[in-house]
C-alpha cells in the first residue's frame, strides 16, 4: 500500500496512525496538494489528502473511506465494532471529530486573509461548531475511558488528531478548561507511539 499525505494534514495522521496502530506496512509518499507539482489531483479528483493506493492499484478517499478500507483488512485491533449500528455510532463520533478538524481548518484559513478581507464573524461561527462538537463529544466520552465499547477505536483516534490540531492551530480554545473527559482521553491517545511519532513538523 502507499499513502500519498503531507506530513501536516490531520485527515492523513489519522490514517497514519490507523495504519502504525495496525502495524500495517506501508510506503508514505510526501506529497503537498498546494504545491504547484503535486500528483495528488491525478489520484484524487478532489485534489486532497489524503489518498490510499491498495496493492491492487486501486485509490481510496477521504479519510474515513480510507479507515473503513483499512478494516477490510483484518489487521487487529478492530477500530469499528462488528455490530453495524454500533459501527456507525463510532462513525458518527469520527464524523464530529473530523468536522472539528474541518472547521479549524476554516477558522485557520480565514484568519490568515489579509486584513481587510478577513471576516471575524466566519472565523466566530466555525469556533461555534468546535465548540458544539467539542460538547457532544464531551457528553459521550463522560465517564467512560473511551468513547465506545472497551478498547480505543476509530472515534477514539479520530478525536485525539482533532484535539491535537486544536492544540496546534488554536491554542486560545482552551478545551481541557471545559472538557475533562477528552483531556483524559487525549492523554491516553498522546501517550501511544502511533500519536508521537506522527506530530506534525511545524509549530
Ligand atoms: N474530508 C477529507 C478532508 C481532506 C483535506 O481537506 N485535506 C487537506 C489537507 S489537511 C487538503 O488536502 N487540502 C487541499 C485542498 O483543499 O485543496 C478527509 O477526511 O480526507
Amino acid at each position: 500500500m502507499k499513502l500519498f499525505a503531507s506530513l501536516t494534514s490531520p485527515y492523513a495522521r489519522k490514517i497514519r496512525i490507523l495504519l502504525a496502530e495496525k502495524a500495517l506496512p506501508f510506503e508514505l509518499v510526501v506529497d503537498s496538494p498546494w504545491e504547484a507539482n503535486t500528483r495528488i489531483p491525478a489520484l484524487n479528483p478532489l485534489g486532497k489528502v489524503p489518498v490510499l493506493i491498495t496493492d491492487q492499484g486501486e485509490a481510496f478517499f477521504d479519510s474515513p473511506v480510507i479507515a473503513g478500507y483499512l478494516e477490510t483488512l483484518g489487521a487487529a485491533p478492530a477500530m469499528l465494532p462488528a455490530d453495524p449500528l454500533e459501527a456507525v455510532r463510532v462513525r458518527q463520533s469520527e464524523a464530529l471529530a473530523d468536522g472539528i478538524t474541518d472547521a479549524a481548518v476554516a477558522a485557520l484559513l480565514e484568519s490568515r486573509r489579509p486584513d481587510g478581507q478577513k471576516s471575524e464573524a466566519e472565523i466566530a461561527r466555525q469556533k461555534d461548531k468546535i465548540e458544539r462538537a467539542l460538547a457532544e463529544l464531551e457528553k459521550r466520552a463522560a465517564g467512560r475511558t473511551w468513547l465506545h465499547g472497551e478498547a480505543p477505536g476509530l472515534g477514539d483516534v479520530a478525536a485525539g488528531v482533532a484535539l491535537a490540531y486544536l492544540d496546534l492551530r488554536h491554542p486560545d480554545i482552551d478545551w481541557r478548561a471545559r472538557h475533562a473527559a477528552l483531556a483524559g482521553l487525549a492523554e491516553r491517545r498522546f501517550a501511544r507511539p502511533s500519536f508521537i511519532d506522527t506530530k506534525p513538523p511545524v509549530g
